[in-house]
């Protein structure tokens, strides 16, 4: 190895210009990804912060930390925060975003410079609702819900809003460029039963987005008219219903629910397919129950209001149409696990997270089954075991996919590989201090602890305390691949074009990619996942 050839570097997106002004105006959906990644990540440490504090004033009974009204705005900004500014925005925006042009074999998303304007409105509202953080905070859940929010809060609503609502507009044409990105520029021979899975996920994601975000954007608006203007859509006393908002909201929230979780369902299909080498089992499957869930999300609003008064016939209807939601989730775990079956798995960062994925999503979505039950809801409606039951859908299923998917194209995004071991043992923190955290409250809540109260009877407090300690533990999990992700952009080993020995159009150009993404269109001449393991009697 005396003598090197001076290979004069081709230019990849990272270095194909410099300076701040080369980034706040690109158009290139890599570097957009990557700006969405910075701010993301900005806010689920604030978001983070913000739990962290809650689980502290939560370690004694006597509610000693803060008053119960900076305990309720604590939990309101987090709520806002975690699924406004951080879980819907998360796999589409960065990943999805990095990704769909790559994954389809085109040089970008179909309109550019769209993308880039998403990613402004996005910050724009992030600063309306940090606005209001800072200056008072807000106090009504990010439920929002009316009358208090519209009539008696006396704190931000309409600046917090307004916020949301702004950001709204980054999911509608973010979605409509991905939808319009698989429509139109798949590379020649790429059918749509050729897609990868993650693309099939996206796509039905951005269906959600675009029927379902207006609804939302709607409904906020109405709760500032009425409270600006006394407008009587949800005041009593003027004539408005204040269940017509549960229904509106849910009515998005949902299906909102569903763009939290679906894009990790995709990230995790191709992990899994990866690192067991087999082709997904039940392709078509997999692909159309993500639609499916789309779909029937939209059908189970209801299940939110069981106890809100709605006739008993409303009831029974959605709590049926609730489980039906389960048939297309129970389809997905059970296509993963076949995939597993006889393949050769390996078990990298990515896979583990993969693992934690399927563990934890199965017991969110079988507790939401005794949610969907009538009679089981009224006992525990409004308690932790609610808490419990969406934090391990949207903590132990969203950011665990999030998390796997970020290691698995991180070679691709920055170029580089991160340190295998500090990736294995960030996984195991993160599972083990998730469960020390969230599990106790699936107690808690059966024994009766209510949701959103700053103190609590002494009997509940040994279950706090661990709470407490695994959120300490989740922190540090999630603290390392901060640390150890920054460090290997600039010091980490160079990566290959393909680490993993992956399929996949994005695992046939350079690592990191050219500004176009390919040199020459790819041609694609067969189904995704052409895995054939060595010794593996199923391929
Ligand atoms: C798959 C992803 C899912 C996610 C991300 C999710 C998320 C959530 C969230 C955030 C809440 C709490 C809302 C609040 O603040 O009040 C919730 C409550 C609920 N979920 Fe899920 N969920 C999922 C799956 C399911 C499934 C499959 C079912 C039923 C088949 C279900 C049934 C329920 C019910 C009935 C409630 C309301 C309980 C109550 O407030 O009394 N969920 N879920
Ligand atoms: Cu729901």
């Amino acid at each position: 190895m005396s003598v090197a050839l001076a290979q004069p570097e081709r230019p990849d997106y990272l270095n194909d210009g410099y300076g701040i002004k080369s980034w706040l105006l690109t158009r290139d959906h890599k570097r957009i990804a990557l700006l969405y990644l910075a701010s993301i990540t900005l806010f689920f440490v604030l978001g983070g912060i913000f739990a962290l504090i809650i689980r502290l004033e939560l370690l004694t009974p006597a509610g000693d930390l803060v008053t119960s009204q900076t305990y309720n705005k604590l939990f309101t900004m987090h709520g806002v925060i975690m699924v406004f500014f951080f879980l819907i925005p998360s796999i589409p925006a960065v990943l999805g975003n990095f990704l769909i042009p790559l994954m389809v074999g085109a040089r970008d998303l179909a309109f550019p410079r769209l993308n880039l304007l998403s990613w402004y409105v996005y910050v724009v509202g992030g600063v309306f609702t940090l606005t209001a953080a800072i200056t008072g905070g807000v106090d009504t859940g990010w439920t929002f819900y009316t009358p208090y929010s519209s009539t008696y809060s006396n704190t931000h609503v309409v600046l917090t809003v307004v916020g949301v609502f702004i950001t709204g507009f980054s999911s509608i044409l973010t979605g409509l460029n991905f939808i319009v990105t698989i429509h139109k520029m798949r590379a020649p021979g790429l059918s749509w039963f050729r897609l990868p899975l993650f693309v099939w996920s996206m796509y039905a994601t951005s269906m959600i987005f675009i029927l379902g975000t207006p609804v939302l954007a709607i409904s906020l608006v109405l709760v500032g008219l009425e409270r600006i203007f006394r407008i009587g859509i949800f005041d009593p006393h003027i004539g408005g219903d204040p269940l017509l908002f549960q229904h509106l909201f849910w009515f998005y929230s949902h299906p909102a629910v569903y763009i939290m979780i679906l894009p990790s369902m995709g990230v995790v299909s191709e992990i899994i397919t990866c690192f067991s080498r087999k082709r997904a089992f039940g392709y078509n499957f997999i692909a159309f129950s993500s639609v499916a869930i789309a779909v029937l999300g939209f059908l189970v609003w209801g299940h939110h209001m069981f106890v809100s008064g709605q006739s008993v016939a409303a009831g029974v209807i959605f709590s049926g149409l609730s489980f039906l939601v389960a048939i297309p989730s129970a389809i997905k775990v059970f296509n993963w696990t076949a995939t597993l079956y006889k393949g050769s798995v390996s078990y990298q960062t990515p896979m583990l997270y993969a693992f934690g994925f399927i563990g934890l999503f199965t017991i969110g979505g079988l507790t939401g089954l005794f949610l969907a039950t009538l009679g089981v809801d009224v006992h525990v409606h409004d308690t932790y075991f609610i808490i419990a039951h969406f934090h391990y859908i949207m903590v132990g299923g969203a950011v665990m996919g999030y998390l796997g998917g970020i290691h698995f194209w991180w070679p691709k995004i920055s170029g580089r590989m991160y340190p295998e071991w500090w990736g294995r043992v960030a996984a195991v923190v993160v599972f083990l201090g998730f469960n020390l955290t969230f599990f106790p409250q699936f107690i808690l809540g059966y024994l009766g602890m209510p949701r959103r109260y700053h103190a609590y009877p002494p009997e509940f407090q040994v279950l706090n305390v661990m709470s407490t300690a695994g959120a300490s533990i989740l922190g540090i999990g999630y603290l390392l691949p901060l640390v150890y992700l920054t460090w290997s952009m600039r010091y980490g080993p160079k990566a290959s074009a393909n680490p993993w020995a992956a399929k996949g159009l994005e695992w046939e150009t350079t690592s990191p990619p050219p500004t176009e993404n390919f040199l020459e269109t790819p041609i694609v001449t067969e189904e995704a996942y052409a895995y054939a393991a060595p010794g593996a009697t199923h391929v």
